[in-house]
């Protein structure tokens, strides 16, 4: 590791806290002077680095600071995140991407929308490509509904190529729960799934999932799955909108119950998500494995729901939305409710509420 990226790391690790530029260069076997060059070279590429003024000075014994809400996606980094989390996927059923199929954007409509032009572009070279952005502006959901995509979250969209057909719901579970596994290996965050595609902590959504399939024409069946993930990492600073107030939540807000500042660790978060789900989307074997997690996970398994069989169609009724309970998730993913005159439907897709709307 260079120097510059082992101190960024080292001050990251710090969370707000001083590092001194003699602890730097004594673990690194370096000099102080070296430290401050690095932390001159971090600052002069836009890192908000605090604190001890310049290699010469002795008055500096407060040590160097990190702003701890500085956490820029870098695809060097994720893809660095990536081989510590897997230092030989040769022998793997699925292929890791490395920096060149890593790209990163500041700002961008959305990462879904983009992910299927280029791969409807490139076919099956895009294969393990992944898009992510540090915002969207024009980020969607199901349906085309809005999803809120502030510099305060994470966002990404994986471009997987299947072999042969697919149940498409099978990657919308495996994305949540490779998700829900990440959340939890990172911020010791204990989420819950909403079938089908919401991942909730703590009674508010902290992630919003999107998978899209490209289809060939010629051969009738998915060519490209786009799966694309909206996490929110930390409240936006002027709050979540009015209109999502009530549902959105924050995962490091939700998860820091002693009130402490939980790094970020974006780039190590997006690592963690990307290997999960290519793992879950390439290896049928680990499926049962995965729909158990999805299942233990589940938000309202057991648990009295509205049924809307129209996803997006408001619940006034004329939807033909049903009070009922869920009782189970099929080996397809799919949602088994239980009606209150004892019969039982099994739902591919739709939408369920846990109130009455
Ligand atoms: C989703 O749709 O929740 C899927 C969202 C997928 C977003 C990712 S981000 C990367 C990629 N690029 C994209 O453009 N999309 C994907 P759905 O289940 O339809 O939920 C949408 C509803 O969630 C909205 O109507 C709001 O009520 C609510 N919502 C919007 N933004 C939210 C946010 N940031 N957090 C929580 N809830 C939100």
């Amino acid at each position: 590791m260079r120097l510059r990226d082992y101190v960024l790391s080292a001050l990251e690790d710090a969370a707000g806290e001083s590092v001194s530029g003699e602890a730097l260069a004594r673990s690194y076997g370096v000099t102080r002077a070296a430290v401050w060059k690095a932390v001159d070279r971090l600052r002069k590429s836009g890192c908000p680095i605090t604190g001890f003024c310049g290699a010469g000075s002795q008055s500096g014994g407060g040590g160097y600071v990190l702003d701890p809400s500085y956490d820029p996606l870098d695809a060097r980094r994720i893809s660095a995140a990536l081989k510590a989390l897997e230092p030989a996927s040769g022998g793997a059923a699925y292929c890791l991407p490395d920096e060149s199929r890593l790209y990163v954007f500041s700002e961008i409509e959305s990462t879904n929308t983009w992910a299927k032009k280029q791969a409807a572009e490139k076919g099956e070279t895009l294969h393990g490509t992944v898009f992510l952005a540090e915002r969207q502006t024009a980020g969607h959901g199901r349906l085309g509904r809005p999803f809120f995509s502030p510099a305060s979250g994470l966002y990404l969209s994986i471009v997987f190529c299947p072999r042969g057909p697919i149940n498409p719901a099978h990657f919308t579970a495996a994305a949540a729960v490779a998700v829900c596994m990440a959340l939890g290996d990172l911020y010791n965050a204990d989420c819950r799934i909403k079938w089908v595609n919401d991942i909730f902590l703590k009674g508010k959504k902290v992630c919003g999932i999107l998978c899209e399939g490209i289809g060939g024409l010629e051969t009738g069946r998915v060519e490209a799955v786009v799966a694309g993930i909206g996490i929110n990492l930390r409240e936006p600073s002027g709050g979540f909108p009015p209109e999502i107030a009530h549902v959105a939540g924050a995962v490091l807000t939700e998860a820091a119950s002693a009130g402490w500042l939980i790094p970020t660790r974006r780039n190590e978060l997006a690592a963690a998500v990307i290997r999960y789900a290519l793992k879950f989307f390439s290896d049928e074997n680990l499926r049962p494995a995965m729909l158990e997690e999805y299942r233990r996970r589940s938000l309202i398994l057991g648990r009295e729901v509205t049924v809307h069989p129209l996803a997006g169609v408001s619940a006034d009724g004329e939807d033909g939305s049903y009070r009922a309970r869920a009782v189970a998730i099929t080996d397809d993913a799919a949602l088994v409710v239980q009606t209150p005159d004892g019969g039982q439907r099994v739902l591919q897709a739709g939408e369920v509420s846990l109130g009455v709307h």
